[in-house]
């Protein structure tokens, strides 16, 4: 079968931080279904052990390592263990993210710098660390969670949005720089996924109603509702495949169609 239709990851060692659970887990089961070995980190050994526990009980055989994204030194070890036991990182997903949501001028330099360092300068840090083996190697895949946030604002969200517009530049400036080293990067900009990061977003009100943002954010999808982490694994698995050798420097949005819709008339 030709490269252009083969969406398989037989042989790959794919990366994926932040992945002990939500879209972080999702992207990483659906690589291992998908033929890749899955190498996972976490910033607490509990959420490694946690994940290694979900990833067994599904049937999945990952590798699990404590990093912290932000750590230059401990993502260059981490990177290197990978690459003397597993093998060379021929895919990475930077996934791990964090958000804080504060009106920005009750925020301080500190939360606002702990977000950027999270979302964006973690993502140079990690590509920095794998880039030189995928040149070596002659192919790589890098894959940054973007966000609805990498295009648009929304109050208490200064930072997130900051990084994740950001995170779409550093996708197209790796593009740039590293294509000619056959090496593919990419963006998804999920929409408004039902994961750990955004229940505060969907918890029921004292009176049992739903959340204002619940209904609102169900009111400017087109598909009238939250998304699911594994709605983001076909678009993941394509960016991470051969058939996606000719895209490179591209936002995948996976939103349920937020970005082409004005919203739901009242
Ligand atoms: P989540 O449930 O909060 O999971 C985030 C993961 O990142 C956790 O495993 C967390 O580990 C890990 N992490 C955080 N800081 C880390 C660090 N310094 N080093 C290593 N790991 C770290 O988030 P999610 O909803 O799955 O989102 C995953 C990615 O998608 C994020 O980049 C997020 O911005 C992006 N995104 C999410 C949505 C959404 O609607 N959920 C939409 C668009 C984009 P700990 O638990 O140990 O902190
Ligand atoms: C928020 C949400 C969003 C999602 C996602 C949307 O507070 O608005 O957390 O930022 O996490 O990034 O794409």
């Amino acid at each position: 079968m030709s490269d252009y239709l083969n969406f398989s990851l037989e042989g790959k060692v794919a990366l994926v931080t932040g992945a002990s659970y939500g879209i972080g887990y999702a992207i990483a089961s659906a690589y291992a279904k998908s033929g890749a070995k899955i190498v996972f980190c976490d910033i607490k050994q509990e959420f490694v052990d946690k994940g290694l526990a979900s990833y067994q009980a599904d049937g999945i055989d990952a590798k699990g390592y404590v990093c912290d994204v932000t750590n230059e030194e401990m993502v260059q070890d981490m990177v290197k263990k990978i690459e003397a036991e597993i093998g060379v990182i021929d895919i990475l997903v930077n996934n791990a993210g964090i958000i804080k949501r504060i009106p920005m001028c009750d925020m301080t330099a500190a939360e606002f710098r702990a977000v950027i360092d999270v979302d964006l300068n973690a993502p140079f840090i990690v590509a920095k660390a794998v880039i030189p083996s995928m040149i070596k190697k002659g192919h790589g895949k890098i894959i940054n969670i973007c966000s609805m946030m990498s295009e648009l604002g929304r109050e208490t969200v200064s930072a997130y949005a900051a990084a994740k517009g950001g995170l779409k530049m550093l996708t197209r400036n790796i593009c740039a720089e590293y294509g000619a080293y056959n090496i593919q990067c990419n963006g998804i900009g999920p929409g408004y996924i039902a994961t750990p990061q955004t229940a505060p977003l969907r918890e029921k009100q004292p009176d049992g109603s739903r959340h204002p943002f619940d209904q609102f954010i169900c009111g400017r999808t087109p598909a009238g509702r939250w998304l699911q982490a594994e709605e983001l694994t076909g678009p993941a698995v394509f960016l991470a495949s051969d058939a996606s050798n000719a895209v490179n420097g591209h936002v995948l949005y996976v939103d349920g169609g937020i970005l082409a819709y004005i919203g739901k008339q009242p």
